[in-house]
């Protein structure tokens, strides 16, 4: 996939060239073009802000060279284009997929107070935020898109990796992995995970999934739609919970 990046600070990218994505960079998978949409101003002192009409606080990035970058970087490039912006649908796991699948993007990244609107309203397709909590600029929330997306673009990650989200992801936390040592500070590994023994391992994996997102995700919880057999798990860990809670009173 390739993915122009449109900001006034280019240089705020660099760290997406490390680690893993900086490997798919390498092999051909994914390319990450910054532009600066500075190098495109015709203010003779390379301004890209002033103050809003209307007055108010802040300053707002002027359409002008706004507008000439995406001539340019749109040359040639015919890309979806998605503005990051408070404003935005929230980003998803599923919008994540859905935008891998893309041969190329132009991401807008604001800076600034907002956004001459006439540039968003003639060159936006779409605005997506990546939750509601305030940044000081769009090329944050345009990195985590990016590290969203990647990971389905197919060889970016181990297939191994890619292969265990499609089956496990749906709705449901991960459970707690161990590894050796068996014990460590005195605390075991739970026994069913030593076993060795497939059926077992996979239902205390099955029945943590569905305990920690009971616990730490109620409102996932309360949208899925259990099996049969995850019921059965639940209603034997109920039980085994009575049975402790029972053994603990009776020691008192
Ligand atoms: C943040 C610009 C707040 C303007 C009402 C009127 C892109 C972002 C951004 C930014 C304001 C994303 C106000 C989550 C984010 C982004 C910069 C508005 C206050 N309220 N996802 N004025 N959060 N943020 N300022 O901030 O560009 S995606």
């Amino acid at each position: 996939m390739r993915i122009k990046l449109l900001t006034l600070f280019p240089e705020m990218f660099a760290p997406l060239s490390a680690s893993i994505l900086g490997r798919a960079e390498k092999a051909g998978l994914l390319s990450l073009e910054p532009i600066d949409i500075r190098a495109f101003t015709k203010d003779k002192h390379r301004r890209c802000d002033d103050s809003p009409f209307g007055g108010g606080p802040g300053m707002v990035l002027t359409a002008q060279p706004l507008h000439d970058a995406l001539l340019h970087a749109t040359r040639g490039f015919a890309a979806r284009r998605v503005l990051l912006s408070p404003k935005g649908r929230t980003l998803t796991q599923k919008r994540a997929t859905e935008l891998a699948k893309e041969e190329g993007l132009i991401l807008i990244c604001g800076h600034y107070e907002g956004i001459d609107q006439r540039a968003i309203d003639l060159w936006v397709d779409e605005e997506i935020s990546i939750g509601d909590y305030v940044l000081t600029g769009g090329e944050l929330a345009a990195m985590v898109l990016i590290d969203a997306l990647a990971r389905h673009i197919p060889g970016v990650l181990g297939d191994g990796a890619s292969a265990s989200e499609e089956s496990f992801m749906e709705g449901l936390l991960e459970y707690p992995h161990y590894t050796r040592p068996a014990e460590f500070l005195g605390l075991s590994a739970p026994e069913e995970l030593l076993s060795g023994a497939h059926k077992r391992i996979e239902s205390w994996r099955r029945e943590k999934m569905l305990t920690e997102t009971r616990e730490k995700r109620p409102d996932l919880f309360a949208g899925l739609e259990l099996s049969f057999d995850d019921r059965v798990l639940l209603g034997l860990e109920e039980k085994r919970r009575r049975r402790s809670q029972n053994r603990e009173a009776n020691e008192e």
